[in-house]
């Protein structure tokens, strides 16, 4: 017919051009942006950046979706199993130089604009992030879709497609505000809307039960329901002619494709059914780590799963019919965090009611699909939501819950049987999934944290220590009961986008070095720079390649802030969300004293002292009261210091405003020091230190997450390790009264609260928080640690003073980067959890 006539014409057109990876036709690389840029924009000639960057966007979009098509045609022909990484979160960040590099176009376009009279990386910058993520969860899932396309395994994202990401972030007076972040405004390049891709969900309405044939069945009628449409957003690997796809759902009212509304004269409610739908994906949560009860929440949650689950299953029945029982040797999910757990009741629901399966079979299957990562083990950020809110929102899918507890518990009251009647309740009651909200004996929570646990076949944190206090506290009595569904698998990054692509004069010169550029997707081969720790002419090129960056932030300082700094400091780096757990108001303390310790020197004393140009960076969630008053004391002590002409040469501290996925690719190959100083056994894993370790930044940190594994593969003593220990916290906390603190953390506290910096009545809560017992209790333990931490950072200027020290380790942080390749992540998932093995397509 008609589609096999268009199939061949297009293929005897291609036979006659060149051909690219995606295998399209090829037409100049200049001729095709002037193209885009003419026929997409109506534009002619004269264009700035921002054009340039559309331009060049649209042309590669071409090629990533060839590439895209060939991949999926060769999946679809081979049937493998697939992994489908479930997540509220993707922080993709920019597309352009990451699609440009993996596909293996740089030269080509690279070329192409200088030949227009543009730059690669001025075009590049023009780009906005995709932001549909907080920190670090988002951005994990970023690095495991990069990761997966890489290693050629069948798998795709599945997630919103939010319409705001997350808020920008400004300073007025040195305080945050936040703005909307617009980012679709111009139109998205990296996206693919699927218009026959989309499906309904419901909410809401009422559960009945009706005899169908002599069966009995369950039927649920939603009182509202809304469309998810499916976009596609391609993800290419690297050095492989894989793309694979992150899918993300738009939320549409149902009654656009529902002309009855209309046609009954019900304008004005249609209308606001369109705003009611829309609001569902419309923004992201602004949350790290905790998070917010709100009832549209749970409605995201839903709406993407419920999609998700409805695709893969759709696509299942079009090559497997009803063959249910093999549903597990062809999909497995991976909930990421528990924002995504109420899968395990959808998949429920879908077999059981949609399709008509029993419930044991539905049991079997949902529990081989579902794996559920842990990212957390703060108490508060378990999510559990009210069964009331749940009852109403979802009435089916909260008597599944029900039904799916009422077995667990039976279950568990049959496996405890050797107990003492009392004690076994007591152990039933402590694992239920429906469980008394502790502070509020009315209330009735459904854990979703448990509900993920009974409803997985594996359950996994993000860091060795991190897996371990899962195992041994927040989830012990599950681990006693299935020793062998808890497993560790330690969070990696891309290094293409972390290191190859976002410090490429240090690629270069690994390349150079190691003689082969097989390192970017063979991370262990950096142990090959060991052998040149300490040889002076390496260590003098690899010093120059960190000027030639710190030049770079310094120019960025000097644009946001209007300041010159000095490039021979050290420069010292803390960007992450702002949170208390994560101590950037130790840092600050410490940045105190070392001003007050200067402001005393002789001329001959500041002579030696060791210059420093301190970096701040991250976000406040909009509610967060606490982590506001922490970013107003960093530029409130900045502007101290800053101007103070005894010390200016001497300490700066900035606070760089708008911390997001580019801006850390800007700082992180900058990087002589970065600080990752939580109190330990709070930070599951960390990715931001594996970053810095890449690109040969020294790391001063506590003994907490990744911390821990990147310490020993670089060497402990490289690392400037200070503080407590994750065994001693709980004895601590119960002997925090007695505290004897430090009479210099004393003397901060006074000058704080003295107004030293202003604002002091702002700045009281903040000081009542560490030091006042009867307030704040100093939960994070600032105070126990700030002497050690006060040492450690002597250390670290004894170092510096000792540049080919400080150049030994920081090559020996690179060569000991090798474990925290994503790669290796994504490898120990695909081998020990979802058993998906690689499918390449045809180059
Ligand atoms: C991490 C979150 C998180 N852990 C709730 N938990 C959220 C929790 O919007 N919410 O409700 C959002 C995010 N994020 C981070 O995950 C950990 O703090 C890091 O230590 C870890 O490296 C990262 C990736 O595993």
């Amino acid at each position: 017919g008609r589609r096999a006539l268009h199939v061949a014409a297009v293929a005897e057109a291609e036979k006659t051009a060149a051909t690219t990876r995606g295998g399209a036709a090829s037409v100049p690389a200049p001729v095709d942006i002037a193209n885009k840029l003419r026929y997409l924009f109506g534009r002619n000639g004269d264009y700035t950046n921002a054009d340039a960057y559309h331009g060049t966007a649209w042309s590669v979009r071409e090629k990533l979706i060839d590439s895209f098509n060939k991949t999926h045609e060769h999946w679809r022909k081979e049937d493998p199993k697939f992994i489908y990484y479930l997540s509220a979160e993707f922080l993709m960040g920019r597309s352009l130089t990451n699609t440009v590099y993996n596909l293996g176009l740089q030269g080509e376009y690279a070329d192409a604009l200088n030949q227009m009279g543009y730059e690669m990386e001025k075009v590049a910058d023009a780009e906005r992030d995709a932001a549909l993520g907080n920190g670090g969860l988002g951005r994990l899932a970023a690095c495991f879709l990069d990761s997966m396309a890489t290693l050629d395994l069948p798998g795709w994202g599945y997630g919103i497609r939010y319409k705001y990401g997350m808020f920008k972030q400004a300073l007025k007076n040195g305080y945050q505000i936040e703005q909307p972040d617009i980012w679709l405004t111009s139109g998205n390049p990296w996206e693919v809307r699927r218009d026959d891709v989309k499906f309904e969900v419901g909410f809401g309405g009422r559960v009945e039960r009706r005899k169908v044939n002599g069966k009995e069945v369950t039927v649920w009628t939603p009182s509202e329901k809304v469309i998810a449409q499916a976009y596609d957003n391609p993800i290419p690997g690297f050095d492989t002619p894989t793309t694979s796809n992150l899918r993300l759902w738009d939320a549409m009212p149902l009654t656009e494709f529902d002309l009855g509304a209309f046609n009954a004269g019900d304008y004005d409610r249609a209308m606001l059914d369109r705003e009611r739908a829309e609001a569902i994906s419309a923004v992201l949560y602004p949350n790290d780590s905790t998070p917010e009860g709100k009832e549209l929440r749970l409605k995201q949650q839903y709406f993407f799963v419920c999609a998700s689950l409805q695709d893969v299953l759709s696509r299942f029945k079009a090559v497997h019919g009803t063959a249910f029982e093999s549903l597990p040797d062809k999909a497995c999910f991976q909930l990421n965090d528990t924002h995504p757990t109420i899968a395990v009741a959808e998949l429920m629901r879908l077999l059981v009611d949609v399709e008509g399966l029993d419930w044991d079979q539905a049991w079997t299957i949902t529990t081989k699909c579902l794996n559920y990562t842990n990212h957390t083990v703060m108490p508060e950020a378990l999510e559990k939501w009210p069964v009331k809110v749940m009852a109403k929102m979802l009435p089916r899918h909260m008597e599944i819950i029900e039904v799916i507890n009422e077995g667990w518990t039976r279950w568990l009251a049959g496996h405890l049987g050797d107990l003492k009647s009392e004690e076994r309740a007591k152990r039933i009651a402590a694992m239920s999934i429906i469980h008394e909200n502790p502070w509020n004996k009315e209330e009735m929570l459904v854990n979703m944290a448990y509900l993920a646990v009974v409803g997985s076949s594996a359950v996994n944190g993000v860091a060795a220590i991190h897996s371990n206090i899962v195992k041994d506290e927040i989830l012990n009595d599950f681990y006693q009961i299935f020793p062998s569904k808890f497993q560790n698998k330690t969070n990696g990054v891309t290094p293409r986008r972390w290191l190859a692509w976002c410090n490429p004069e240090l690629a270069a010169l690994i390349t150079d070095t190691l003689g082969t550029s097989e390192w970017i997707n063979d991370t262990e081969k950096l142990a090959g720079l060991r052998a040149y720790a300490s040889d002076k002419s390496f260590q003098a090129k690899w010093s120059a390649v960190k000027k030639a960056k710190k030049a770079k932030l310094a120019a960025l300082i000097k644009k946001i802030h209007g300041d010159d700094v000095n490039q021979e400091a050290l420069f010292d780096i803390q960007i992450k969300r702002i949170h208390e757990y994560k101590r950037q108001y130790l840092n600050v303390l410490s940045i105190i004293w070392r001003y007050k310790q200067l402001k005393k020197m002789s001329p001959e004393e500041r002579r030696k002292a060791v210059p420093r140009v301190c970096v701040i960076g991250g976000k406040a969630a909009s509610a967060y009261d606490m982590a506001k008053r922490i970013i107003r004391l960093v530029t409130a002590v900045g502007d101290v210091i800053n101007r103070d002409p005894d010390t200016k040469d001497l300490l700066r501290l900035y606070f760089l405003p708008d911390y997001n996925v580019s801006l850390a690719e800007t700082i992180i190959p900058a990087a002589e020091l970065s600080q990752h100083i939580s109190t330990a056994g709070t930070e599951a894993s960390g990715t931001s230190n594996m970053k810095f370790q890449m690109n040969g930044c020294l790391i001063i940190g506590t003994w907490d997450g990744a911390n821990i594994e990147i310490a020993e593969e670089t060497g402990v003593d490289n690392v400037f390790v200070f503080g407590v220990r994750a065994e001693e916290i709980n004895q601590l906390r119960k002997e925090r009264k007695n505290f004897k603190t430090d009479p210099r953390w004393d003397e901060l506290m006074r000058d704080i609260e003295g107004g030293m910096f202003g604002d002091k009545d702002y700045f009281k809560p903040l000081v009542d928080s560490v030091n006042n017992m009867k307030v704040g209790n100093d939960w994070f333990l600032l105070a126990n640690d700030f002497a050690a931490y006060l040492e450690a950072q002597e250390e670290v200027d004894a170092c510096y003073k000792d540049q080919a020290e400080w150049l030994r380790r920081s090559i020996m942080y690179t060569a000991g980067s090798g474990k925290f390749s994503s790669d290796r992540t994504i490898r120990e998932y695909a081998e020990d959890i979802w058993h998906v093995k690689p499918s390449r397509p045809s180059a």
